[in-house]
């Protein structure tokens, strides 16, 4: 298998939402090489009129290192056809095994890239906001080697952000973060499980960047990654996310 024939096998997958081998189980896959297909998927879905909305974040805490089985930080890209709007109905007919995770998310007001500290990344920013990201791995029961994960735009399927708020008013630090299905709570933990700090996720993005050779650009978002271990996600469920004063999202699955 080549690397393009690897990329038209996953794009096709997480088009109509089926299941494929792991790559790493017939060939080897580099990590440069898994980034090298990652961006030729989303490359694929940009020529279809997709437009590039960020990047997310992934294995960003001990919650989801732990659940997955990998230790490294990664990242994915995004595009508009991810995006679903705080309280929009999210049909789930397309994905595979869908599971929801909470996350912080960031926008970026000016363009960073390479080495920034925490405090050049709050600069950057135009604004926070408390967020979920669906994930639809397109290996079977989620199980995968760091380069497979990658390869599969670490495994990004939706998400959504709520409103932002201001980003250098608050101290980040510590936001704690509640899942809610159907009025119960199902999930909680703090913002404080990102890397010990969520905006350290957006230091290693702008980092990631500056090896990608791009920046992250203002309008673009990052989500930082989740600070609990992802749920399955079922439908004709209304699932809410709240941050510790950074107010909440909301969708509805069908
Ligand atoms: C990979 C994506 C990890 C996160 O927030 O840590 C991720 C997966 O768990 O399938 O998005
Ligand atoms: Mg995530």
């Amino acid at each position: 298998m080549t690397l393009a024939q690897l990329t038209e096998i996953l794009d096709a997958a997480a088009v109509d939402g089926h299941t494929v081998d792991r790559p790493t189980d017939s060939i080897e896959l580099t990590l440069p090489d898994a980034y090298a297909v990652q961006r030729a998927v989303i490359e694929r879905r940009l020529a279809r009129g997709e437009s590039s909305t960020g990047v997310k974040m992934g294995f960003t805490s001990r919650a989801k290192m732990v659940q997955m089985g990998v230790d490294d930080v990664i990242w994915g890209l995004l595009t508009d056809a991810m995006q679903v709007e705080d309280g929009a109905v999210l049909d789930l007919g397309g994905l595979i095994h869908p599971r929801i995770e909470p996350e912080i998310a960031f926008l970026i007001g000016s363009p960073i890239s390479g080495r920034i500290t925490p405090a050049e990344a709050v600069r950057s920013l135009a604004g926070v906001a408390v967020a979920y990201e669906v994930l639809d791995s397109r290996y079977e029961g989620f199980r995968f080697t760091l380069p497979d994960v990658i390869a599969d735009n670490a495994s990004a399927a939706r998400y959504g952000c709520g409103i932002w708020q201001p980003a250098d008013v608050r101290d980040l630090s510590n936001i704690g973060l509640l899942v809610e299905i159907d009025g119960r709570v199902v999930a909680t933990g703090s913002s404080a499980a990102i890397l010990g700090h969520p905006l350290r996720s957006l230091v290693a993005a702008a980092r990631l960047a500056g090896e990608a050779g791009i920046a992250l650009e203002p309008g673009q978002i990052v989500l930082a990654g989740a600070a609990t271990a992802a749920l399955p996600l079922p439908r004709g469920a209304h699932v809410r996310i709240l941050g510790d004063g950074l107010g909440g999202v909301e969708v509805t699955t069908r």
